[in-house]
């Protein structure tokens, strides 16, 4: 993954009297099946996109993405009043600039198979089949399909376009319902009752769906997500396919086809936490490399962190983020251990769902970083 998960997830509820997250425990023998489990899936998917990877098609979606983000940055900036110039970082902003430029002109998008690779995929960013990841203990179903899921909270803005590709065809994905949620700025996630956060089961916060477009393409205007003890910051992310959409805006029944987490690189994790109101957090923050299965998958077959831009020239103008993840359309995760689901929201509200939350991943709160043998 897609990055999705090179990093699994960890967890680990650290000793400590506090436990912000008591949910987030860990059976490490669990754990280390599931991490087999997991690489031979990833493994079989990475051989089978990479003999789609280079089609014609491929390149064509992968170019379009280009123009798209650099589309989406421009009109962000706009809309924001941005002036100072945005910052490209993990790839050259010259990179996207050549891209923002050649969007202008149509006829620069008809790449021929002469095109080189590496002009084309402007991110480094190859589709690989993200590994599957635990959802964790706090996901909700029922959620509210809607873009802006910020409900109003300080935090660094974060417009996060994530892009489904078949790891069969290498083609974009259309009608994926992808529901998303993280912890808010302090630490905290909504709609389940954990410490600091008392059975509020009503609150939606940072949570909601988009379905994706004809590119494969779903995008949400969210916030940079905080940290809290025993994990790495990270995103959650499931997807769900032949769903049916209610007329209340929420859906219901279909398959899981992925569920995984979007891990932040450090520098831009740093840079984040340094702002208000990250900088409240007294939870312990983890580092990826101490998120305790980061180095289980440290191979070049994955990148977890989604490529981005500063919109302007603070880290407080907000972020552009974007990511592909390669799924497998005819997977079904919902019998899985890695999918768990803590609460419902419903019309009267959110109730908590008895939790068969195994882990999936992560560790007891002994180990460091270290992976699993
Ligand atoms: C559009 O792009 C094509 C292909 O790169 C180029 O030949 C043509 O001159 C461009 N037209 C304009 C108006 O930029
Ligand atoms: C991809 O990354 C490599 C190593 O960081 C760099 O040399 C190369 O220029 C990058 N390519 C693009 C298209 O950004
Ligand atoms: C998202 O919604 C909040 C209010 O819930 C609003 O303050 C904010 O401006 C919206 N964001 C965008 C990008 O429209
Ligand atoms: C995060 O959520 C908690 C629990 O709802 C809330 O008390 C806190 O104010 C939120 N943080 C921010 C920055 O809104
Ligand atoms: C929230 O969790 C606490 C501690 O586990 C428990 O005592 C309380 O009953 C729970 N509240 C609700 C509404 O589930
Ligand atoms: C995709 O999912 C199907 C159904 O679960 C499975 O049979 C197949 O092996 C999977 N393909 C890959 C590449 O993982
Ligand atoms: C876990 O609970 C969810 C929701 O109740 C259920 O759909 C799923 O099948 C359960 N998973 C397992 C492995 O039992
Ligand atoms: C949406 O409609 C479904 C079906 O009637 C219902 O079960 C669910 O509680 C509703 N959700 C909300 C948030 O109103
Ligand atoms: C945690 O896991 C380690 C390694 O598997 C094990 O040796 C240790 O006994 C476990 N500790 C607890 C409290 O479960
Ligand atoms: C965690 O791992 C790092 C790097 O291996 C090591 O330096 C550090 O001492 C470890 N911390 C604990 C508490 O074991
Ligand atoms: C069972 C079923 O309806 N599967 C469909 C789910 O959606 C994909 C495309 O998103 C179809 O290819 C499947 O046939």
């Amino acid at each position: 993954m897609v990055y999705l998960s090179k990093i699994a997830v960890a967890a680990a509820c650290f000793a400590s009297s506090v436990l912000a997250h008591p949910g987030e425990h860990h059976d490490a023998q669990a754990v280390k099946r599931e991490i087999v489990a997991r690489d031979q899936m990833a493994s079989a998917a990475k051989r089978s996109i990479d003999s789609c990877s280079n089609s014609l098609k491929h390149r064509e979606v992968n170019a379009r993405s280009v123009a798209r983000r650099a589309n989406i940055a421009r009109d962000i900036r706009q809309k924001r009043n941005i002036k100072s110039k945005p910052k490209k970082y993990r790839r050259d902003l010259a990179t996207l600039e050549i891209y923002e430029a050649i969007n202008h002109n149509e006829t620069a998008l008809g790449y021929t198979p002469a095109t080189p690779e590496t002009t084309i995929f402007s991110a480094n960013t190859s589709c690989i089949l993200s590994p599957e990841n635990t959802d964790g203990p706090y996901y909700v179903t029922g959620e509210s399909i809607r873009k802006n899921v910020t409900e109003g909270q300080a935090g660094i803005p974060l417009y996060l376009e994530v892009q489904y590709l078949d790891i069969n065809t290498c083609l974009p994905v259309p009608d994926v319902y992808v529901d998303i949620w993280n912890c808010n700025s302090t630490g905290l996630y909504s709609g389940v009752n954990v410490t600091g956060n008392e059975g509020s089961y009503d609150s939606t916060f940072l949570r909601g769906i988009q379905v994706s477009d004809s590119d494969g393409v779903a995008s949400f205007e969210t916030l940079f997500p905080g940290h809290y003890d025993g994990r790495a910051t990270h995103t959650h992310l499931l997807s769900h396919q032949n769903v049916s959409v209610l007329s209340n805006g929420t859906i219901q029944g279909g398959t899981v086809s992925h569920i995984g987490q979007l891990f932040w690189n450090e520098d831009l994790r740093s840079a984040v936490e340094a702002t208000y109101p990250y900088n409240t957090n007294t939870q312990t923050v983890v580092s990826n490399a101490d998120d305790m299965w980061s180095i289980v998958q440290a191979e070049n077959d994955y990148d977890p962190f989604p490529e981005y831009l500063y919109l302007g020239d603070d880290i407080t103008d907000g972020l552009l983020a974007w990511i592909q993840i390669g799924i497998n359309v005819t997977a079904d995760q919902t019998s899985s251990s890695y999918y768990s689901v803590a609460a419902v929201l419903q019309a009267d509200g959110g109730h908590a769902v008895a939790s068969n939350f195994t882990g999936g991943s992560g560790g007891n709160g002994t180990t460091n970083g270290t992976a699993p043998s």
